[in-house]
């Protein structure tokens, strides 16, 4: 046999289908077989990529939402470690006290929490006063016991903040003491100058501060320094030397304090003060009152940029972002962008600055437009609703409207911050002089009450024992007298309560409806403040709040939402009252929307 013929055989053996199905051995045998495989295949590939891009444009249309970094999804605590937990009696908030509490914060739902300072210091200020950045003052504790909050806290899915606090040093720093011996590179870490001789002085020679830079708690931001026959600048108390930040030695020692806190796990910094770093390079300048020689200069931005590529190389990957978030007070959007720009977070203090009994829906609706408008696609909005600093919200605001303000918080868009207590409805603590403490106050005596951040500093109201539960000691300042009825154990009990709304509102704003830049308002009038928020594939939001002073009654059939019914996934009455008149899983008439005062409702569509 030649080769051909025993190849034609095992070809037309291997042939099942000339074995099973003489029809098609006919189309075969006409030459047709090879077409029809060829089509065969030719439309399965087709097919495959029908489905393929079917399936493509079905996921386009119903995108689930990027993945987001951490930090755009979480809720920021602040936690003023003085006033949290004590746990040795002493009378003040420590370490080992915001351990204790850790599974409360997850509980609540929070998923960062952010430390006020707890670092070495003389504590004229608080902790504001560094004297040294890498230790832990005794008073809060040990190094060993920030090691175990962090451990603590990761074993939990919480991330840690600390707070960075680059504007100035205690006086009782090593640095400051260099300094004003003038030893070596030490001698330019502080703002120094000569000053300017009194010509009006009985002695002529008489040195008075070079300008009329105020200092924020009082009197000139100058004060002279005998060792050195020099004045030294301070924006705040003359225990607070401000750093010089134009100095690069000054930059790396605090890249060092990064460093040393990145290396311990955290998440990324709160930069306190950060507007204050620079001053106008010409000192001999009067402000006039306008201060804007020594507030938010353009300096700032370099550095800021220079610190968060710093972080940048402890970001390692997804989920290891490391955030840079600047304490902004009042600063315009153009700032806020320069701010983003360079990759830091400026928070929005604009709920801290501009709620107010009078600011109404009209009004909030302008604070969060104004807050939004403008941002870049990348950048990621975020707000704040009190803090150490100011009046705490529920005193601001009123007590009632803690529950729709909390509700606003969480359901705008982007990173809430909430100030430890206004999970419950925590008040100002009222406290004579002479129970003060904050020197803020201190400075101002017959006025203490207008200047002192004792009140919103009062501690933490954990249950109706002594203290609140706070501490067995005395606390460094006492607790608010409402604690017996106003406190987290009590609000756990009761479904109603402003804490299980929150945690309500922890749960529900992890939905992608809340997780992006979207909102929409929807009707606004004088009382009552609508918005929806939505993300395409998934199910809409309706918020509904009565911020006014009376009943209202509100239509939100109309655009974005074009539907007359929806069902209620969270409501919440005024905080002192309690019940609101709609329940969860009800559902509800859009046409007429009936909100008591202080009355908030979401509806899901
Ligand atoms: C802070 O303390 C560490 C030791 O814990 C020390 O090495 C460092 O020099 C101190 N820094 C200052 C500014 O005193
Ligand atoms: C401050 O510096 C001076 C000069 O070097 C030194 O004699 C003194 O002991 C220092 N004081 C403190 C508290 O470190
Ligand atoms: C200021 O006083 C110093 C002495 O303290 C003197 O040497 C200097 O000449 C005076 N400067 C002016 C401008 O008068
Ligand atoms: C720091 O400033 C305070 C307040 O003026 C003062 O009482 C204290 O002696 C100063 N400490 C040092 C080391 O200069
Ligand atoms: C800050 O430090 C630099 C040295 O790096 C120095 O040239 C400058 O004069 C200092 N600024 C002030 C205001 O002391
Ligand atoms: C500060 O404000 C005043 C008054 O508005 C203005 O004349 C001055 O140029 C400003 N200075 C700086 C450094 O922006
Ligand atoms: C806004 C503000 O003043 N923030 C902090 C900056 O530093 C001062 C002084 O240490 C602190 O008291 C402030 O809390």
């Amino acid at each position: 046999m030649s080769q051909n013929v025993l190849r034609r055989r095992r070809l037309q053996i291997s042939n099942p289908a000339e074995m099973s199905t003489p029809r098609k051995q006919k189309f075969c045998e006409k030459g047709i077989c090879l077409f029809v495989i060829l089509v065969a295949v030719v439309a399965g590939i087709v097919a495959v990529c029908v489905v393929t891009l079917t399936d493509k444009n079905l996921r386009q249309r119903v995108p689930s939402p990027p993945r987001l970094e951490w930090w755009k999804t979480t809720i920021i605590y602040q936690i003023y470690p003085r006033s949290f937990q004590d746990s040795n009696g002493d009378g003040t908030g420590d370490l080992k006290g915001v351990t204790k509490r850790l599974d409360y914060l997850q509980e609540l739902g929070v998923g960062t929490l952010w430390l006020s300072p707890f670092y070495m210091s003389p504590m004229r200020d608080f902790g504001y006063d560094v004297q040294n950045y890498t230790q832990v003052d005794p008073l809060f504790g040990t190094m060993d016991d920030f090691d175990v909050l962090m451990k603590e806290a990761k074993k939990r899915g919480l991330r840690v903040l600390v707070d960075f606090v680059p504007n100035h040093t205690s006086n009782e720093s090593s640095w400051f003491n260099n300094s004003r011996h003038s030893i070596g590179k030490y001698r330019d870490y502080y703002i120094w100058d000569d000053g300017v001789n009194c010509s009006t002085c009985p002695d002529t020679n008489f040195k008075m501060p070079p300008n009329d830079w105020k200092s924020a708690f009082r009197g000139s931001a100058w004060t002279y320094d005998d060792n050195r026959k020099q004045f030294y600048y301070h924006a705040y108390l003359d225990s607070q030397p401000d750093l010089n930040a134009s100095n690069p030695d000054v930059r790396q020692e605090l890249k060092n304090v990064l460093r040393f806190w990145l290396e311990k796990g955290v998440d990324g910094f709160r930069g306190d003060a950060i507007r204050k770093l620079f001053e106008f390079e010409d000192v001999h300048r009067n402000e006039n009152g306008v201060l804007n020689l020594t507030r938010n200069l353009p300096g700032v931005y370099p550095v800021m940029r220079e610190w968060k590529h710093f972080l940048d190389k402890y970001s390692h990957g997804k989920g290891q972002e490391k955030i840079l978030i600047a304490e902004s007070y009042g600063i315009t959007n153009e700032m806020r962008d320069a701010y983003y720009e360079v990759d830091s977070i400026p928070f929005n203090f604009a709920f801290v600055q501009k709620l107010n009994p009078s600011c109404k829906a009209r009004c909030i609706k302008q604070i969060i437009e104004t807050s939004l408008d403008g941002l870049k696609e990348e950048w990621w909005p975020n707000f704040v609703l009190g803090s150490h600093d100011v009046s705490r919200i529920a005193s601001r605001m009123g007590d009632s409207f803690v529950n729709v303000l909390n509700i606003l918080l969480l359901t705008v868009p982007g990173t809430p911050t909430t100030y430890y207590g206004e999970e419950i409805g925590m008040k100002d603590t009222f406290y004579t002089y002479s129970e003060s403490r904050d020197p803020a106050g201190l400075n101002y005596k017959e006025d203490y009450l207008k200047y002192s951040r004792d009140p919103g500093r009062s501690p933490m109201q954990w249950d109706s024992s002594t203290n609140a539960g706070f501490s067995n000691g005395t606390p460094w300042l006492h607790v608010n007298l409402n604690y017996p009825v106003l406190n987290v154990e009590e609000q756990l009990s009761k479904e109603t309560s402003t804490l299980n709304i929150y945690k309500s509102l922890a749960k529900l704003r992890q939905l992608p409806s809340f997780t992006n830049k979207n909102i929409i308002f929807s009707t606004v009038n004088d009382d009552i403040i609508s918005y929806v928020r939505s993300e395409s594939g998934h199910p809409k939001y309706l918020v509904v709040l009565n911020v006014g002073s009376r009943d209202s009654v509100v239509d939100c059939r109309g655009p974005p939402l074009g539907v007359s019914s929806a069902q209620v996934v969270l409501a919440a009455g005024s905080s002192l009252l309690g019940i609101s008149s709609y329940r969860m899983g009800d559902i509800a008439d859009l046409q007429a929307i009936r909100l008591k005062y202080a009355e908030g409702v979401i509806f899901k569509i």
